[in-house]
């Protein structure tokens, strides 16, 4: 079985896998991603946006990998603001808070600045089919960067987000705080590494894309609680787990 369907088969069944042992040529990781991606999309999903890893010092640190990389977001992946989500479609869910951004064109040769058309606090569930949680980091770029679900909260007008407080809440009690400032120095600072990545990696960054710049903050374990992200001056996203 090629790389991409035993990662392919470890997110349906729910059941994680040993770490795939890749050549550590992370062009060849995100061939193995793209595959992978295209088995998703070969069922009907949708291409929806662009995620970040690794963009704050927190998370690096939690997951021992210290390079920014880049996956892929489809529509079967959002769950809507305040839904629940039945945690029976993971393996061992953890959550993070995120920023989100919104293209509202194509990024084609613009300054990706200037495409951004609306920005909104979110949450990422992220769950890697590797055993213990545990990847190098052309393993986790072959699995997709580890992405399993996303958040977005309620989209706001374009400002500034260099440095607001984030607070990640379970069942209203604060589980970890940070600063959008964490992230790269500046979120922005994110958008300006993915346009790198895209143009190596072939990623297209389209009209409607949502963009995840990275969490500022380490994840926590995603169970049967309210989870919620308050990024101050944005707003917040939550999400219900449920068994
Ligand atoms: C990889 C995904 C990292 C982030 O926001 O830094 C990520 C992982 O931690 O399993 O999504
Ligand atoms: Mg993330």
């Amino acid at each position: 079985m090629s790389s991409a369907a035993i990662l392919d088969d470890a997110q349906r069944s729910t059941a994680a896998v040993a770490q795939l042992d890749l050549d550590p040529d992370l062009a060849a990781a995100y061939r193995i991603q793209r595959e992978l991606i295209e088995r998703r999309l070969a069922r009907g999903e949708r291409l929806v946006g662009s995620k970040l890893g690794f963009t704050s010092k927190a998370k690096m640190a939690q997951m021992g990998v210290s390079e920014l990389i880049v996956g892929r977001l489809t529509d079967a992946m959002q769950v809507d603001h305040t839904a629940t989500v039945e945690l029976s479609r993971f393996i061992h869910p953890r959550i993070e808070p995120e920023v989100a951004f919104r293209l509202g064109r194509d990024v084609g040769g613009n300054h990706i600045a200037d495409c951004v058309d609306a920005v909104a606090p979110a949450l990422e569930i992220i769950d890697s089919r590797y055993r213990d949680f545990r990847f190098s980091l052309p393993d986790v770029i072959a699995d997709n960067t580890s992405a399993a679900a996303f958040v977005v909260g309620e989209w706001q007008p374009v400002r500034d987000v260099a440095d607001l407080p984030v607070h990640l809440l379970v069942d209203g009690v604060e589980v970890e705080t940070g600063s959008t400032a964490a992230i790269l120095g500046h979120p922005m600072r994110a958008l300006d590494e993915l346009v790198g990545l895209a143009a190596k990696y072939d990623i297209a960054l389209r009209t409607g894309d949502v963009i995840l710049a990275g969490a500022a903050t380490a994840a926590v374990p995603f169970g049967a609680n309210r989870v919620e992200a308050l990024v101050e001056g944005l707003g917040t996203a939550s999400v219900q787990g449920a068994l």
